[in-house]
C-alpha cells in the first residue's frame, strides 16, 4: 500500500523542523517507517540548490529565477526521494513543500499563483501531500525563535528571513488563504504555544488522517 505523505509549512521559526522530529519519533513508535526529509534539499543536487540560493551574492537570483531553482530542487526531490519513498509504503514527513512556493514566490514576491500552480504540477507530476500541517505564527513569534536561536549559535539571518515586515505579513496571510482554500488537505495548528502543546495538535490531526 502507497504510504502517506505530510508536509509542514508556515513561516520561518513555526517550529516545523521541531514538530516533523517529534511526529517522525511518534509514528516509529507506532511500528511506521518514516523518512523525514526538507525542501528546498533532501538530495545532493537539491542540496547544493538550498546552498546557492542561501548565499549572499553580488547578484542575487531575480524571482522567477528564484522560483525556478525551488522547483528544480523540489522535482528531485520528488523524483529521487519522496515517490519511492511512498511506493515502498513508507510515511514521508517533508519539512516544506509547494504550499511554501505559493506563500514566499507568489503572495511574498507577487508572482501570480495560478501560473506557480502549473509549473509546480510540472516538477512535481501533481505530487500534494495527503496532510499539509500549517504552523501559524505571528510575526513577532517567529522572530524571537528566531533571535534566540542565531544568538545561541552565533549565526546570523539569511537573505529571506531578512525581508522585511510587509513580506512577512503578506505570507503568512497567504499561507492562511492556502489552507482556507483547501480545508480537506490542510490543518492549520496555532504553533505560539510549547512544543509539547502543539505536537499534541499535530497528533491529533494526523490521527485523524489515518484513524491511529
Ligand atoms: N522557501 C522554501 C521559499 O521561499 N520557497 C519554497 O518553495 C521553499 C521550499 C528555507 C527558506 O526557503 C524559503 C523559505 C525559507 O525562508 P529554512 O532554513 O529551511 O529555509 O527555513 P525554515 O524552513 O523556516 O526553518 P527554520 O529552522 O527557520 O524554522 P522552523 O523549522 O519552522 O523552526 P524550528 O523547528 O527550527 O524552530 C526554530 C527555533 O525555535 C525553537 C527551536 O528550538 C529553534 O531554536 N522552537 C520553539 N521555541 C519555543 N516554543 C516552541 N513551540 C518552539 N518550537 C521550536
Amino acid at each position: 500500500m502507497r504510504g502517506k505523505f505530510i508536509s509542514f509549512e508556515g513561516p520561518e521559526g513555526g517550529g516545523k523542523s521541531t514538530q516533523a522530529q517529534t511526529l517522525a519519533d511518534i509514528l516509529r513508535s507506532e511500528g511506521k517507517t518514516v523518512l523525514v526529509t526538507r525542501e528546498p534539499g533532501g538530495t545532493r543536487l537539491a542540496e547544493k540548490i538550498r546552498g546557492l540560493l542561501r548565499e549572499e551574492l553580488e547578484d542575487p537570483p531575480v524571482a522567477r529565477s528564484e522560483v525556478l531553482l525551488f522547483l528544480a530542487a523540489r522535482a528531485q526531490i520528488v523524483a529521487q526521494v519522496i515517490q519511492p519513498a511512498l511506493a515502498r509504503g513508507d510515511w514521508v514527513i517533508c519539512d516544506r513543500f509547494a504550499d511554501s512556493t505559493f506563500a514566499y514566490q507568489g503572495y511574498g514576491r507577487g508572482i501570480d499563483v495560478a501560473r506557480l500552480r502549473l509549473l509546480n504540477d510540472f516538477a512535481t507530476e501533481g505530487l500534494l501531500p495527503d496532510l499539509t500541517i500549517l504552523l501559524d505564527v505571528p510575526p513577532e513569534v517567529s522572530r524571537a525563535r528566531l533571535a534566540a536561536r542565531q544568538a545561541a549559535t552565533a549565526t546570523t539571518a539569511d537573505r529571506i528571513e531578512r525581508a522585511g515586515c510587509a513580506f512577512h505579513r503578506r505570507l503568512r496571510d497567504g499561507f492562511l488563504d492556502l489552507a482556507k482554500a483547501e480545508p480537506e488537505r490542510f490543518a492549520v495548528i496555532d504553533a505560539s504555544g510549547s512544543r509539547d502543546a502543539v505536537a499534541g495538535q499535530v497528533w491529533s490531526a494526523v490521527r485523524k488522517l489515518v484513524n491511529l
